[in-house]
């Protein structure tokens, strides 16, 4: 019996894959996106892993929902989901379906160039540029980032000590910088990548707790953002950001670049209103910038936040209508290991 039919919009944001869905959404009880993505994760599960894992997406595949603003002053509200669940907040996810719905005329901004969008992490507001029906770039002004663990030393089984920083830009991130045992992600391929991530993602989350201070249900180390020389002279930095079981962002990472951010401004290496240009794994660019700080009560106390920004584009590419049939075995997706 079909289960569910889901008209969808494919994108790539700076290389990464963004499936908007239009059509076909729960209904989400709750206040807040916050709420709303509890209820979608507790009851409406098997929307995503159908939708993202194989046979109807791969191991990188994140898409997300459009619903109705929750607070006064917004124009719409975003579900997040992806491979390794419902993020709290996904800057390639948000490019990719602020370009998709305003190029389709789902989105209809409230002021002319800007939206003021409820994501379950909070609340942001993005900026865009069009030309004619195309969208040419979007920019986020992010929920606040910090630094929330620094120096944190593990010792991982077959590559030796590695010392790393915390960082929150709307999710968790564990930062690798070049060290003795981890010599650059130009050094190392995509499947060292994949092969030390989850280790270390498991050594730094026995080491350390992390609770947004605002939101409890925010939690858990969940990426990793390792970092290197950059190919492009013009990039001010490189990384590659690793999350769920399999996926590398083929995207420079929003939310991991509001967390490179906030790294870089606690230690004294990035200065409000300098231009942050983040490049990915494969080489595509998001601008970023630290826009303003602000002071937020943290478990140790207050501690200096930065609010980050983030440009980048992203590029429609498909249209697809995707049903879930229960009477098939691979319904609700499958994963290789
Ligand atoms: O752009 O924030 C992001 C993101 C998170 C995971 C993949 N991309």
């Amino acid at each position: 019996m079909i289960k569910g039919t889901f008209f969808c919009i494919d994108a790539h944001t700076c290389g990464n894959p963004v499936r908007l869905v239009t059509s076909g959404h729960p209904n989400l009880l709750g206040n807040t996106m916050s709420e709303k993505r509890q209820h979608f994760l507790q009851e409406y599960d098997w929307i995503r892993r159908g939708l993202m894992f194989e046979p109807r997406g791969h191991d990188m595949m994140s898409g997300s929902f459009l619903y109705p603003p929750c607070s006064d002053n917004a124009d719409a509200s975003i579900l997040f989901i992806e491979t390794s669940g419902c993020l709290p907040m996904c800057g390639h996810g948000t490019i990719g379906t602020v370009t998709a719905a305003l190029e389709a005329g789902l989105l209809r901004p409230k002021q002319a160039g800007k939206l003021v969008l409820d994501v379950p992490a909070g609340q942001i507001t993005v900026q865009f540029e069009q030309q004619g029906d195309k969208v040419k770039s979007v920019k986020i002004f992010n929920v606040s980032a910090y630094l929330a663990h620094r120096d944190i030393t593990v010792d991982i089984d077959g590559l030796g000590p590695l010392t790393v920083d915390v960082s929150y830009g709307g999710n968790y991130y564990v930062i690798v910088e070049p060290q003795a045992n981890f010599p650059g992600i130009e050094h190392w391929s995509a499947d060292d990548i994949l092969r030390w991530s989850p280790i270390v993602r498991e050594a730094v989350s026995n080491a350390v707790e992390c609770v947004h201070p605002q939101d409890p249900t925010v939690k858990g180390v969940s990426h990793l953002l390792w970092t290197g020389t950059p190919k492009n002279a013009d990039s001010s930095a490189a990384n590659a950001v690793f999350y769920g079981d399999k996926a590398i962002d083929r995207s420079p990472c929003g939310t991991g670049t509001s967390a490179r951010m906030a790294q870089l401004f606690a230690k004294g290496e990035l200065q409000v209103g300098e231009r942050f240009v983040h490049e990915s794994y494969i080489g595509s660019q998001f601008v970023g910038c630290v826009e303003s700080t602000e002071e937020i009560q943290t478990d140790k106390g207050l501690v200096t936040a930065i609010k980050p920004s983030i440009e980048g584009w992203a590029h429609v590419f498909g249209k697809n209508c995707i049903t879930i049939d229960d009477d098939d075995p691979y319904a609700f997706g499958f994963t290789v290991k």
